[in-house]
């Protein structure tokens, strides 16, 4: 069993609905245990254009491997009709897998602790509301002022 953190955003569609089916969704993949899921934080989007995000962060507990784990995220995602036009298009939902236990993964599909999670308020926020033991990342949002981000 690997504890791991899931952040979820969204920003086109019924947002609020879609990151509750996503939460739903995820607790019910096989092996895994949904521990804890933060609140929902309305942010400015962050290298990227359209409207305001949705975002929230999730613990699981899960007997899948990182690449299976990452495969049931975008089947999720697709199941939310996801498309890809271009790099951070808008989208009705992306699940990113920010930590993987205490595991780095670095292969062509997959990097994981996720490479940008640091710079960005939208993950640390939700991700500091449900992990209190990972205080070594707030440091990092002092830095990050100037993104919008509110509780909903
Ligand atoms: N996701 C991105 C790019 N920018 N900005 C916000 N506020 N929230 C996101 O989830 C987000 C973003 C790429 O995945
Ligand atoms: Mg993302
Ligand atoms: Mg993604």
């Amino acid at each position: 069993m690997t504890e791991a953190f899931v952040g979820l955003g969204a920003n086109l569609g019924d947002k609020d609905a879609t990151l509750h089916a996503a939460l739903a969704a995820l607790a019910a993949l096989p092996g895994t245990r949904l521990l804890a899921a933060s609140g929902f934080y309305r942010s400015a989007p962050v290298e990227a254009s359209g409207p305001e995000y949705l975002n929230a962060v999730a613990c699981i507990e899960t007997e899948l491997p990182a690449e299976t784990l990452l495969d049931a995220l975008q089947a999720i995602e697709q199941a939310h009709g996801r498309e890809r036009p271009y790099i951070n298009a808008p989208r009705t939902l992306d699940m990113d897998l920010l930590l993987y236990g205490d595991q780095s993964v670095a292969t062509p599909r997959l990097t994981v602790p996720h490479p940008r999670m640091t710079q960005r308020a939208f993950v640390l926020l939700p991700l500091l509301e449900i992990a209190p033991g990972r205080q070594d990342l707030a440091a990092h949002l002092l830095t990050l002022a100037d993104q919008r981000i509110e509780r909903q």
